[in-house]
Order: C-alpha cells, then structure tokens, then sequence
C-alpha cells in the first residue's frame, strides 16, 4: 500500500511537472470580451435608459477604441407579473443575445421599453442566475456584466428562492449550489472538478445604482465585490455615461481571461497535490 501511494504520488508531480511547462503562463491582455447589460426596465428607470439610448455610440467608440474582440447583449428585469398584477411585466428577458452587430445593438437598446414591477425590490437574482444562464457565451471569451437599476433586490426571492449568495456563485462558479472543498477530501476535490471542468468560467460584474437608496448601494455593491467587480453610484442619470467608460476603461485589467480546460486539469492537480501533502500518514 505505501509503495503504491509512493509511486502514485511520484507519476501524480511529473503529471503536474509536465502539465505546467505545457501550459506555461499565458497572462496575456483580455482579447475577447463577452458583456452582458443587465437593466431595470420598469417606469422609474426612464430617464436613467433614456440616457444610455442618447450616448450609446459613445460605449461602443469606447469598446472599439479598446481593440477588444467584444459582443453585447442585453437582458432587461422587472418583476413576476403573478405579483404586480401587469402581465408586461417579467422576472428576466433576453432582449438582445450576444450580437456585434452595431444596427443590433443599437436598436435592441433603443426599442427598449417601460414596465411596471409593481413594489420597489425588483428581480434583480433572476436576471442575474436565468437571464445571463441563457446567453450564448463565447467559452473562450472574458465575461462581464453591467448590472443598472435603482431598487435592491427582492432577497430572498419569491417563486425561485434565489439569494445574493446564489447569485454570487453562479456568477463566479457557474453554480448556485457551490462550495469549495477546503477540507481536500478526494471525494469533494473530484466532485467539484467533475462539475467545474465544462462549466462556463467566471462573469465579471459591474454595477450601476442610478438612486441614491442605501439598500439598493448595499445590495449592488455586495454582489459586484463577490465577483471581484466594482459597484458605482450614479447621482443623475447625466452620471451614467462617465460611469460606463470608465468601467469599459477598467475592463481589460479586472476581467480575467478565460479558463481553459487545461487550467482546471491543472487546478484540480494541485489540489490532488495537497491532498496527498497533508493526508501522507493517512494513507
Ligand atoms: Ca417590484
């Protein structure tokens, strides 16, 4: 059994050895950006959308300017029409999957229309969980959203149950359910890899609280920072548009590239690594 272990664990370093000179360290600059526009659509929020259909070729001058190979979509929120009562009303909807077509884009933004939502909390968790889920991502490609709206989060969400924390790790983990395996068992360390191993890596979000409401700031600015993104607050909708170049700005060094499969072979090596390291007299 020991002489096993030894020569597994002796394979084990010069699979990673190799993997690592394979691979190599490519930290190269964010070409390829997929960036999602994740917007309150209901009657509050008209002058704040008004303002983005106005200086829309500005965000895409700025995208160009980037050198970015980037698509944009658009996934607009209100709230379950069961609870306003208003059946224009709608958790999540995709109003643009990703497009770089600038006649697309630009009418899909401008077609855009006003909604009820009923209370003030909004489905902000469905847009994030379902409405980005339903986007064609590029595997390849760095993700991000810009998350606009002025009321917080209905948490926890009626009909889904869906919770910031959720919201959170689907984002970053591509799964409202994960929890990292700190105890390194085998058996969490591999679960964890079957499930992360296809899934789509991580979206960065960035948000935009268009009202100066204490509850909305908390509840955007904790779910910016759970993705390592940044929350802004926007005093006027004329604020709007400096806040958007300047996150296009930041983009290149806060999104990560995506990763490959081979970094999550890699990953899932070093933990397989460690486990041996720290479980060696258990063996
Ligand atoms: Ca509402």
């Amino acid at each position: 059994m020991n002489k096993i272990t030894k020569i597994f664990s002796v394979v084990l370093s010069l699979i990673m050895v190799s993997s690592m000179l394979v691979i190599g360290v490519s930290a190269a600059s964010l070409r390829k950006l997929d960036l999602a526009f994740v917007v309150d659509t209901t009657g509050s929020m008209g002058s704040d959308i008004y303002q983005v259909k106005t200086d829309i070729q500005a965000y895409l001058d700025d995208l160009d300017a980037s050198g970015m190979d980037y698509r944009i979509a658009i996934v607009e929120y209100r709230d379950f029409p069961e609870r306003t009562d208003d059946y224009a009303d709608f958790a999540y909807r995709v109003s643009l999957d990703f497009s770089d077509n600038y006649d697309n884009i630009s009418s899909s933004i401008k077609a855009i229309d006003l909604g009820d939502g009923g209370d003030w909390e909004e489905t902000v968790l469905s847009a994030l969980i379902d409405g980005l889920d339903s986007l064609s991502w590029r595997s390849e490609a760095g993700k991000a959203a810009i998350l606009m709206g002025d009321a917080p989060a209905l948490d926890p969400e009626p009909i889904t149950g869906y919770t910031t924390e959720m919201a959170i790790n689907k984002l970053v983990y591509d799964d409202v359910a994960y929890e990292d395996s700190r105890d390194y068992s085998l058996m969490s360390i591999t679960s964890n890899f079957a499930s992360q191993a296809t899934a789509r890596s991580k979206v960065t979000l960035f948000t935009i609280a268009t009202s100066g409401n204490s509850e909305t700031i908390a509840c955007f600015d904790e779910l910016a920072s759970g993705t390592g993104g940044r929350s802004f607050t926007a005093g006027s909708s004329e604020d709007i548009t400096g806040i958007i170049t300047e996150i296009i700005d930041e983009i290149p060094e806060v999104v990560e590239d995506a990763e490959t499969f081979w970094d999550k072979v890699l990953n899932f090596l070093m933990k397989i690594f460690y486990f041996i390291t720290f479980q060696w007299d258990k063996l």
